[in-house]
């Protein structure tokens, strides 16, 4: 019987700082519609993609800022999309801001921020959450910065792991779905978790900007776009899997945020893209049997994968200078 399912990247464009929580929803709405039009099985939203992208806004005091949160999902917000993914009987990932009353690593029940995403079942269940590992910028106010990246300061670490579910889509009676967000995508150690629990489908979304907005050196234009294909694409075909990266693209209240969304196969290439700064639903069909060639063959994880030579990666955070090597007879000076 085939594996083959139909994947939608649902690219949103911007989301300005006042845009309202329904009329967002009713964007995201109309691309559940198309999505179901298009024949797809599975729609994937952006990271964040609820709100502006709000880390580049600097408060004093997160509590200030609990609006650009979701405390329950769904919420009388979010409804509209619960119920259109039940009509269309759709699997869906969505990225948004969490508000979790939870215990810390200490016991102590508190107030908790993560940037997570969910997979939602066609009947409206969530099956499987994940909160962002790789939280980029600064918890504190840069002065170096053009532009403010303030992930650290709202969001703590995710403590979920990278978990990976089998669960059934379309007519396939199990395919194996795991997610990222956004930096995520750039870090090798990310996608082999998955990897080794046979993921068949990752599904991240992303917020990114444009230009590099640091002031620690040259970065050119084009060079953005290309480490986030880069990163999808060697993130793919290393670990033998699917994988749709979303954008939250354009210009939000003067910032540009870059589009590019893409839809890659096990090969590592890329199978559909975007080509707006907006509102855009790329499609294609993805045979899940082809994720079996790399996982027999070169990604045999079990027959070639040598743990004894890795300890650097689970031991070491930074990275450190190795030894100096030094000529045994120095030439220098030599007649
Ligand atoms: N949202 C997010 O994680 N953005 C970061 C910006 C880093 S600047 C290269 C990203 O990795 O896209």
């Amino acid at each position: 019987m085939t594996r083959t399912i139909t994947v939608a990247a649902a690219q949103l464009g911007p989301i300005q700082r006042n845009e309202e929580r329904d009329v967002v929803v009713a964007r995201m709405v109309r691309l559940l519609e198309r999505a179901h039009r298009s024949g797809a099985n599975v729609v994937v939203f952006p990271e964040l993609a609820l709100t502006t992208f709000f880390p580049r806004w600097y408060v004093e005091d997160l509590d200030e800022a609990d609006a650009w949160y979701e405390e329950t999902l769904p919420s009388p917000a979010t409804q509209p999309l619960f119920d259109a993914i039940r009509k269309y009987s759709l699997t869906c990932y969505l990225g948004y801001a969490e508000l979790a009353y939870e215990p810390d690593e200490t016991g102590i029940m508190r107030k908790r921020r993560f940037n997570t995403s969910v997979i939602i079942a066609p009947s409206g269940e969530i099956v499987l959450k994940y909160r962002k590992v790789h939280l980029p910028g600064d918890k504190e106010f840069s002065k170096i910065r053009n532009v403010q990246h303030l992930e650290k300061r709202y969001f703590e670490v995710g403590n979920l792991g990278f978990p990976v579910v089998g669960a059934p889509v379309g007519e396939v009676e199990r395919v194996n779905m795991g997610m990222l967000i956004c930096n995520d995508r750039r870090w090798p150690e990310a996608w082999r978790e998955l990897g080794l629990q046979q993921v068949e489908l990752v599904m991240l979304g992303y917020n990114t900007p444009a230009v590099n907005q640091e002031n620690r050196g040259f970065e050119a234009h084009h060079l953005r776009n290309f480490h986030s294909q880069l990163s999808i694409q060697a993130g793919c075909y290393q670990n033998a899997t699917f994988g749709v990266g979303v954008a939250k693209a354009g210009n939000e209240d003067g910032f540009e945020l870059m589009g590019h969304s893409i839809i890659v196969n096990p090969q590592g290439e890329i199978m559909a893209m975007a080509t707006s700064w907006d509102d855009e639903l790329v499609v294609a069909d993805c045979n899940l049997a082809m994720c079996e060639l790399g996982r027999n063959t070169i990604f045999n994880f079990a027959k070639h994968r040598r743990l004894e030579a890795y300890t650097r990666i689970t031991s070491q955070t930074g990275s450190a200078a190795p030894a100096v090597w030094q000529p045994a007879t120095s030439t220098t000076g030599a007649a």
